[in-house]
């Protein structure tokens, strides 16, 4: 019987394999697989009732908790884990440099090649409105699709073409995949959260089948195919 203590994870639904195609919601529910913290996963229609209108957020000893970054800080103290316990202090530095690289720039050439390519939104917008009635998608759909797209400008992404983003992207796919090397994983032999990160974004782009130039980008970079294999292999 479920009680405050029971975690609850709220993430966005899940398509192409993948129990969420948020990248933020993948990268807790990677997090959590590779912790071992018992949990109970839910699946939120809309990112809505989430503490901050965004996904993923968490319940816990009676309260909200919202985005990914600091769920993962409270759950690591609160139980007691740090995957990233063996990484020296400079490899720590390059881990947040790697996660705003990717929560800050790459995931926003996904949004741009998710929501704003006519055939890829065509595609998309019954995945990510999925756990909504055919009627409530169709009504809510290009409302969401203009609110994207405020937020596209907003961060600055939206204001380059799609060239210039596929650019940009490609820049830093080929940036992780050197930084990966013939490595393990990222830091080496052993997993760290940076992975859960990389895997979480990359695989949402390269599972999805949907056109992009960073999907093919990811293609051409075996090292980082192989890690996502890997990472899937072990962990899912
Ligand atoms: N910084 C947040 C970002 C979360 C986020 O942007 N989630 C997206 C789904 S991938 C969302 O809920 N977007 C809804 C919106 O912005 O309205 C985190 O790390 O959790």
């Amino acid at each position: 019987m479920a009680d405050a203590s029971t975690l609850k994870v709220y993430h966005l639904p899940g398509a192409w394999g993948l129990p969420t195609v948020s990248p933020f919601c993948l990268k807790l529910d990677a997090w959590l697989r590779m912790t071992g913290i018992a949990h109970e996963a839910i699946t939120a229609s809309t990112p809505f009732a989430g503490p901050k209108g965004k996904a993923p957020w968490i319940e816990l000893d009676g309260q909200k908790l919202g985005d990914s970054t600091f769920i993962v800080a409270h759950l690591a103290a609160r139980f007691g884990v740090d995957p990233d316990a063996h990484l020296t202090p400079a490899q720590r530095g390059t881990a947040v440099a790697i996660q705003r690289l990717i929560d800050e720039n790459l995931y926003w050439t996904m949004v741009h090649d998710r929501w704003m390519n006519e055939a890829n939104w065509r595609q998309f917008r019954d995945v990510v409105l999925g756990g909504l009635s055919v009627p409530a998608r169709r009504l809510l759909g290009p409302v969401a699709r203009r609110g994207v797209k405020k937020q596209l400008a907003g961060h600055g992404m939206g204001i380059h073409t799609a060239a210039e983003i596929a650019t940009i992207g490609r820049r830093d796919v080929n940036a992780l995949a050197a930084i990966l090397g013939d490595q393990e994983w990222f830091f080496g032999a052993e997993p760290s959260s940076t992975d859960a990160i990389v895997y979480a974004q990359l695989v949402n782009i390269w599972r999805a089948p949907l056109e992009s130039e960073v999907r093919r980008a990811i293609g051409q970079t075996p090292n980082l195919v192989a890690f996502l294999d890997r990472f899937a292999a072990r962990y899912y």
